[in-house]
């Protein structure tokens, strides 16, 4: 008879052991991060679940509100998804300020409950898919505060490489959980009948090189010179390699996933329409520049390293590439020609 291991792991690495053994490693830690990371992990339960259940309980649709985003439509599921992390990180008792792509404002949590992170997240992101069942996700960026007591928003405005942690959770044909708590990047999947997250991707490192490359070709005709340049050669390669495919899914979180784990270049460039292109600094560039820079690749703005800069306002955008290291040289190369 087949030993039970033979059939079924028996020895799981659960992402609370994985945040404990991390934690382990930095003895003055009171565990603070950990507590933090397991209600963020609740609230992508609880999203998985509504995501799953979206059609059913009817939630997909419009909930009649209006996002502070030039007047986008919020979606029942956005509005959902926004409660649910606004009330887990506030019962952490870990948080001093939240910042959501989903309210105006950043939210100052009542002195009693604080503690000394800041979160900055997309609860729900890519609700353009939500009513065709294609991948969304959730987006995280975790900031140390140094006095929770006096926290400004100056202090929230701090640039990405201060994060201490970041990581998206897809809702997709599969629940994956990406985290950097930043040493490496481990990638975790929901087992529904243990409704626990299991390490399945760990330590995951992005090809130095890709044979992809992900854009909305549609704004092309708005491209800045180096992003049409570079489109062009993944497209008509010059030096004798093979032309990149094109895949874009809409959804940056399942666009930033392929490309973490089959290496090629995802891009949000300026155009003369949206100069300051579309992505969010705070709760899209950032988290997703970590993490890729933790899983040797690079993110660059256009101008420098994305985790370079300091934002001005929490909803500021920014111009993003990002992807296999040799592929975000080309297209710097191509900046720094046009400069
Ligand atoms: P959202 O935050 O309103 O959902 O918008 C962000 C999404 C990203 O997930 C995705 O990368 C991008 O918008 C796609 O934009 P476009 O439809 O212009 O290609
Ligand atoms: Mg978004």
């Amino acid at each position: 008879m087949d030993h039970a291991a033979d059939t079924f792991r028996t020895d799981l690495m659960t992402i609370t052991r994985h945040v404990l053994n991390e934690q382990s490693r930095h003895p003055e830690s009171r565990g603070d991060l950990t507590i933090l990371l397991s209600h963020i992990v609740l609230g992508c339960k609880f999203v998985a679940s509504a995501v799953n259940k979206a059609g059913l309980a009817k939630l997909t649709g419009l909930a009649g509100e209006t996002n502070v985003q030039q007047g986008e439509e919020q979606k029942k599921l956005d509005v959902l998804s926004n409660e649910v992390f606004v009330n887990a990180l506030v019962s952490s008792g870990r948080t001093c300020v939240l910042v959501s792509e989903e309210d105006e404002k950043a939210t100052f949590v009542d002195p009693k409950l604080r503690g000394k992170y800041c979160v900055c997240f997309d609860p729900l992101d890519g609700s353009s898919n939500i009513d065709c069942g294609v991948s969304i996700g959730t987006i995280f960026g975790i900031y140390m505060i140094k006095n929770q007591d006096t926290v400004t928003l100056e202090e929230v405005l701090q640039p990405g490489k201060d994060m201490i942690a970041a990581g998206y959770c897809m809702y997709g044909s599969s629940c994956t959980l990406v985290l950097s708590t930043g040493n490496g990047v481990n990638g975790f999947t929901l087992d529904p009948s243990l409704g626990e997250f299991i390490m399945t991707h760990p330590d995951i490192k992005i090809p130095p090189k890709g044979k992809i490359y992900s854009v909305n070709e549609g704004n092309a005709k708005n491209w800045d010179t180096p992003t049409a340049k570079y489109v062009e050669k993944c497209k008509y390669p010059t030096d004798g390699s093979s032309p990149k495919s094109l895949r874009y899914i809409g959804s940056m979180v399942a666009d930033v996933h392929r490309t973490l784990l089959y290496g090629g270049i995802f891009l949000y460039p300026a155009d003369k329409k949206s100069p300051s292109g579309k992505l969010r600094v705070m709760y899209e560039v950032f988290p997703m520049s970590f993490l890729m820079e933790e899983a040797g690749g690079q993110s660059f703005t256009g101008k420098g390293r994305s985790l370079d800069l300091i934002p001005t306002d929490i909803h500021e955008r920014s111009p993003i590439f990002l992807g296999s290291s040799d592929d975000v040289e080309e297209i710097k190369a191509l900046y720094a020609e046009e400069a």
